[in-house]
């Protein structure tokens, strides 16, 4: 493996190297088509699991172990912390996000945050995170992250098995492009299904209303915001099962809002940045708004006027 990529933070370089080399045999396992059936078992989050969930949380945890600097490995796939060294850093991982999708060959993916001095459950929050981004295995091997301050966008050569990182210049994009899943809008807070409604207004033929895209994939539907720009949502719902809507907020939620906040975006959980939600447990949900400043300013507006 080759990875022409040098971190701006101390004793990182070991960690992404190890992190890169996971995606590396998870793309080739995902590429021969192993895994892509459902597995027998659930994960921590009581969710179906596919082979290859397995397959990719075992290669992350392979990788890892090999690199002295990683204190706990905190992973969708397994409960707790899980200590790997005595090293200053801890990783938090959704080591194959978007499986399901990966069934119908839409690009599934793998997302990552790297916390500082995390020692219990709360430490893995927003202001802990000094890396965080996602792989893409789909056409190509992708990743985007940010290291710090810093974002980048790697892609890899499978001819050459040699990594190409450059930065993302010039900032988050911007698109009137909205990335949610409308299935449960009957019971969105009402709020919500206001601002919704705004959204896909033309406002008496003055308003472009906002294109729709959902890949059921977040790493797609992240890869889109990275490129294009938008506002991707996943909301909280008054259904059992979404009381704090779906997606996880310290694998999840907190890397991806880390990313886009890296870029000039930004993110909320309604009320607050996604950088401030207060973590209690490793598998907590947290509603999801992610995007372009504007467009996430728009939404906390809407909730903080709805009558
Ligand atoms: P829904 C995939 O299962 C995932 O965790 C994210 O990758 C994706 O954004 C979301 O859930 C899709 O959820 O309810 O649309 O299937």
């Amino acid at each position: 493996m080759s990875l022409n990529f040098k971190s701006q933070l101390q004793n990182l370089d070991g960690i992404y190297a190890a992190l890169f080399s996971a995606a590396e045999v998870i793309y080739a396992e995902l590429k021969k088509g192993a895994g892509l059936k459902f597995a027998t078992s659930s994960n921590e989050s009581g969710d179906d699991q596919i082979e290859l969930d397995v397959i990719a949380d075992e290669a992350f945890f392979d990788a890892l172990k090999s690199d002295g600097n990683v204190r706990y490995v905190v992973s969708e796939e397994r409960p707790g912390l899980n200590k790997i060294s005595d090293g200053r850093y801890s990783v938090a991982l959704d080591p194959l996000d978007g499986s399901k999708s990966a069934l119908v060959g839409i690009p599934s993916g793998a997302i990552f945050g790297i916390f500082e001095n995390a020692e219990v459950a709360r430490d893995f929050n927003g202001k802990n995170i000094v890396s965080g981004g996602f792989f893409v295995f789909g056409m190509n091997l992708e990743a985007y992250f940010a290291d710090g301050d810093k974002v980048y966008k790697g892609i890899f050569n499978q001819d050459t098995s040699e990594w190409k990182v450059l930065p993302i210049e010039g900032g988050l994009p911007t698109a009137d492009v909205l990335a949610i899943n409308g299935q449960n809008q009957m019971v969105w807070d009402g709020w919500l299904q206001a601002h919704y409604a705004d959204l896909l207004s033309t406002h008496n033929g003055t308003a472009k209303p906002h294109n729709m895209r959902w890949y059921a994939s977040m790493v797609s539907d992240m890869k889109r915001m990275v490129l294009q720009g938008g506002l991707f949502v996943y909301p909280r719902a008054n259904i059992k099962g979404y009381e704090e809507g779906k997606l996880r907020l310290v694998y999840e939620a907190i890397p991806m809002s880390f990313l886009i906040a890296a870029m000039g975006g930004s993110s909320t959980d309604g009320d607050q940045s996604i950088l401030k939600v207060p973590v209690e447990s490793l598998h907590q949900k947290t509603p999801v708004f992610i995007g372009e400043k504007s467009k996430i300013e728009r939404v906390e507006a809407a909730k903080r006027n709805h009558a």
